[in-house]
């Protein structure tokens, strides 16, 4: 039975990812999930798996490099996924040493950790010990050409402390497997969207927001652009790359999805009034005059698009859902949870809209 330490897991592609994985693998993997539960955690993401003999939750820092340490030396660890990160591009801007703090030093603690667990007396690892870091196209940075897209050859140039500090992640992940032949890999994956997404990012800020009536914030003039991919499928990936792709080597992840800003709010508007019923009240306040352009946000990616030939080519995945099925299945899912979203949309959340969106 396989043993993974996955980070990050109570976040929202890493409670996708549990989901995903006990899906496919039942009861032939355990699964230990490490996270500190910041405002962006949340254990109700798990609530389904959380009486299973083969998963573990333990609440720690990634940076807490004793607490780390202990999970190792109390378990035989076969696979890290490492999710665990400070995600959001607006709260970077406004704070970005937390940011440096769990995404650079938290994955240097997760590095040392794995690497002192798996390493053998005369240098070389473990058989079968794998780490999986997850990153994101932010650290490709902007493309300004139509025809252009974003290979794993092409060269980081981050512009966020967002993704800076994912950037400088991925680089001490490849110094791990040049120096030491570390046992790993990296995935470079677009923007995500599906259940259980914090509703401080797009799509899920727009589906509440329009839900309740209230203004859809467009920063600039709407005309970014994402290249967007259903959450399963990147979990799909992940799983894929650990356990058919090459050792040492760095996949994207994407969808050749790639969609403005303001064509996803429309799109959503657009499904929200075709999946409510007519006799629903929020029917009526579900509209395109809710639209508000905003102040743009500092230092604004224009374009993010994977070319995912080589995941394709390596180990056969490509993105499955269509944008139009996995955004229905989304909207459908927030209706059935609407307890999870007044949930994570009470306490501390008021504050931060209003810092983020107030005279903006
Ligand atoms: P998220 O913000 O929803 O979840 C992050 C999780 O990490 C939370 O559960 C949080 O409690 C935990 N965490 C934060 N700091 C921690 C710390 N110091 N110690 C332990 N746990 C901590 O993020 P997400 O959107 O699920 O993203 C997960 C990973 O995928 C991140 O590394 C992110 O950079 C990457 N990624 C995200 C996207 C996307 O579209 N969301 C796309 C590509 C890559
Ligand atoms: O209110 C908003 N209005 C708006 O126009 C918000 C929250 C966003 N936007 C724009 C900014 C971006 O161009 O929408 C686009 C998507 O924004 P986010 O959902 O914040 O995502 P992004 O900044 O693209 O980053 C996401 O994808 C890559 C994740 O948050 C990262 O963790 C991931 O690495």
């Amino acid at each position: 039975m396989r043993t993974y330490v996955v980070t990050g897991g109570a976040g929202f592609i890493g409670s996708n990812y549990i989901h995903y994985m006990f899906n496919k693998y039942n009861d032939e993997i355990r699964i230990i999930n490490v996270d500190k539960l910041t405002y962006a955690g949340n254990l109700e993401n798990l609530k389904d798996v959380e009486k299973r003999e083969n998963y573990t939750f333990v609440k720690a820092d990634v940076c807490d490099s004793e607490a780390i340490g202990k999970i190792f030396e109390e378990n035989d660890v076969d696979r890290v996924v490492h999710f665990a990160a400070e995600s959001h591009v607006d709260r970077s801007i406004k704070n970005p040493d937390v940011f440096v703090k769990t995404n650079v030093l938290g994955t240097l603690t997760m590095l040392n950790a794995a690497k002192a667990a798996w390493e053998n007396p005369d240098g070389t690892f473990k058989e079968g010990k794998k780490f999986l870091h997850v990153s994101t196209d932010e650290v490709y940075g902007s493309l300004s050409n139509p025809e252009d897209f974003f290979y794993e050859t092409t060269p980081y140039d981050p512009h966020s402390p967002y993704s800076a500090s994912k950037a400088s992640s991925d680089f001490l992940v490849k110094a791990y497997m040049d120096t030491y032949k570390f046992p790993a890999n990296i995935t470079n994956c677009s923007n995500n969207y599906g259940p259980y997404q914090f509703p401080e990012k797009l799509i899920p800020l727009t589906i509440n927001n329009a839900l309740h009536g209230k203004d859809l914030p467009i920063y600039g003039d709407g005309k970014n652009i994402r290249d967007w991919l259903y959450v399963e499928d990147h979990c799909k990936g992940i799983d894929l790359v650990q356990e058919k792709g090459r050792l040492f080597e760095t996949y994207n992840i994407g969808g050749h999805n790639e969609r403005e800003n303001i064509r996803i709010v429309h799109i959503i508007i657009d499904t929200l009034k075709e999946e409510l019923d007519d006799s629903d009240p929020r029917k009526a306040l579900v509209s395109d005059k809710l639209i508000k352009y905003v102040t743009d946000r500092k230092g604004h990616d224009r374009r993010y698009a994977i070319a995912p030939d080589k995941i394709r080519k390596e180990v056969g995945w490509y993105p499955e859902t269509k944008f139009e099925d996995g955004i229905r299945k989304t909207i459908r899912w927030y209706f059935d949870h609407q307890e999870w979203m007044d949930h994570v949309t009470s306490g501390n959340y008021q504050k931060y809209y209003e810092d983020m969106y107030s005279n903006r």
